[in-house]
């Protein structure tokens, strides 16, 4: 029967149809958001408001099982899970008229509430959704209408040719549409689209030299040890962590520091009266809560920026203030206590690192940097606001959440080589590896065979107490067969790092580092 198998074919091209709409849904989005705001384009809208939600559990689970493309994990899940969505959308608005639309018009109501609850929405953050939506709409009727296959064709008294011409229009229009959505959502991009503006803006900065003499290192800080942590971390190399699908991109020229709350007087600071303050260098190992013992999330950088102590002076914290809520372009916050900002341990409101500027991804074009605190209480990333307050009237995205409220960087340290389940020859090998302990520095580094004694390994010059230490012990490994190596440290107050196990939520890992490897 040619109505039958009409029909089977009517409902895959519905669903293609499904597909464009849904398409253009997001590609129209994507332009109104370049007119509006990036952040308010119902994709990133939606994957931004999922990272909020997700329960600390999924959350850890994730990272631990994707690591650092835990974002990309969730923007191809979320992709795919609309992609099937809108084939289903299609087939039922084949089934019945207004149907698909109610089911694109709920999804849509998803996303602008999702916009629309943002940390910095305003109510234009609606407008992308809704007129992505419209869109969308409106090319999903059109098109299956150009698929209903009439009952009895003679019912409706359309010829043979007729159904064809409905036929090519479906092609042509669903083709048009496909390429329309894609030039929006590439329009969007560009028009919004700062970030290719904002590379160039960063490529043409140059910063004053340093007031005070270049942050030196002293010799002697590296090991020549093959496979060993670099002792400086290439900006490419260093870990991510944040609450952002994209990221984001802001000018130099559009930059202000707001400086407000239980102070003296309020300040306001462009990027050039930043650098017109005298920047200096600091070298500091940053490192995330989220990190497991053995873990990556740890890296070394020479940073470039304006003391803090230096900044928050010009607006004269009130002495019953304790903390600094400092938030981000996009309404991240993060609570700092006040004396890790005003003491002499030299944090920063960072713009450069390793000497270039601060790379997009790593807060362009100014974070802080604090030694000692974990990224989460210290590091706020496009951080445009200071509000000097107390940790009893205000919180912050990640103290909101459970994690502690004070978060000093535990002792740490690692064995990078030999690596987990490695093949060693019999004889001489060399175990190596980083340890840390920021604000203390590291006294000391010892290894364990097995169940034998503690021995004491070789350390690398210490830069700073604010920078993790290369370390190196020569194993005369004799006995083939399985073994374990185990290391832990002690910092320079003299504490040893704890054999005590605890995960990383709410205040940090601990425990000793081990990996087992085969001696032959
Ligand atoms: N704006 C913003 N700043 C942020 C975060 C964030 O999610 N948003 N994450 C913090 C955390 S948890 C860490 S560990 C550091 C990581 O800095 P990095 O990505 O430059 O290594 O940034 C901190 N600053
Ligand atoms: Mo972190």
């Amino acid at each position: 029967m040619r109505g039958q198998s009409h029909r089977r074919r009517s409902r895959a091209t519905a669903a293609v149809a499904g597909l464009v709409a849904g398409g253009a849904t997001l590609g129209v989005g994507e332009l109104a958001a370049g007119a509006v705001d990036r952040s308010a384009a119902p994709f990133l809208a939606v994957g931004n408001a999922a990272v909020d939600l997700t329960p600390e559990w999924l959350k850890s689970w994730a990272v631990s099982t994707f690591g650092e493309d835990d974002k990309l994990v969730l923007l191809g899940g979320m992709g795919a899970v609309l992609a099937l969505f809108s084939l289903i959308g299609g087939m039922l608005e084949l089934w019945r008229r207004w149907y698909g639309v109610a089911a694109l018009v709920a999804l849509g109501a998803v996303a602008a509430v999702a916009a629309l609850n943002r940390p910095t929405a305003e109510p234009s953050w609606a407008v992308p959704t809704v007129s992505g939506v419209a869109a969308g709409a409106a090319m999903l009727v059109v098109l299956v209408d150009r698929l209903r296959v009439p009952e009895r064709v003679a019912d409706t008294g359309e010829s043979a040719t007729q159904f064809r011409r409905r036929r090519r229009q479906f092609l042509l229009l669903t083709t048009a549409a496909a390429g329309l959505a894609v030039v929006a959502a590439v329009g969007g991009r560009r028009l919004g689209g700062s970030r290719d503006d904002v590379l160039a803006a960063r490529e043409r900065l140059r910063f004053p030299a340093p007031t005070e003499p270049k942050a030196r290192v002293p010799s002697g800080v590296t090991l020549d040890v093959e496979g060993i942590t670099g002792f400086r971390t290439p900006n490419p190399d260093f870990y991510r962590v944040d609450t952002r699908l994209d990221v984001p991109a802001i000018r130099p020229d559009d930059w202000r520091l707001r400086i407000h709350g239980m102070v003296e007087r309020e300040v306001e600071l462009d990027f050039d009266n930043v650098l017109a303050l005298g920047l200096v260098e600091r070298m500091i190992t940053l490192t995330c809560v989220s990190n497991e013992v053995g873990g990556e999330l740890a890296g070394n950088a020479v940073w470039l920026g304006y003391p803090t102590a230096a900044l928050l002076e010009r607006a004269g914290p009130s002495p019953d203030a304790d903390m600094v809520l400092s938030s981000s372009v996009d309404g991240f916050t993060i609570s700092t206590p006040l004396t890790a900002l005003t003491d002499g341990r030299g944090a920063l409101l960072a713009v450069g690192m390793n000497g270039e500027p601060l790379p997009l991804e790593h807060g362009f074009p100014a974070r802080l940097v604090v030694p000692g605190l974990y990224g989460y209480v210290s590091a706020t990333k496009w951080v445009v606001d200071l509000e000097v307050t107390r940790f009893d009237r205000a919180t912050a995205y990640w103290t909101d959440r459970g994690w502690a409220e004070r978060a000093p960087i535990k002792i740490a340290s690692r064995i990078d080589v030999p690596g987990s389940f490695a093949k060693l020859p019999t004889g001489r090998n060399v175990v190596a590896g980083v340890a840390w302990a920021q604000r203390r520095g590291i006294s000391r580094v010892e290894v364990q065979v097995d169940d034998g004694p503690w021995q004491r390994a070789e350390l690398a010059a210490e830069a700073s107490v604010d920078v993790w230490r290369q370390w190196y012990w020569p194993w005369d490994a004799d006995e083939p067969g399985n073994h374990t190596l185990r290391v832990r440290a002690t910092d320079g107050d003299g504490e040893l790092q704890t054999d005590e196990q605890a995960p990383p939520f709410p205040e940090g890992s601990s425990g000793w580092h081990s990996v087992v490897v085969t001696v032959n």
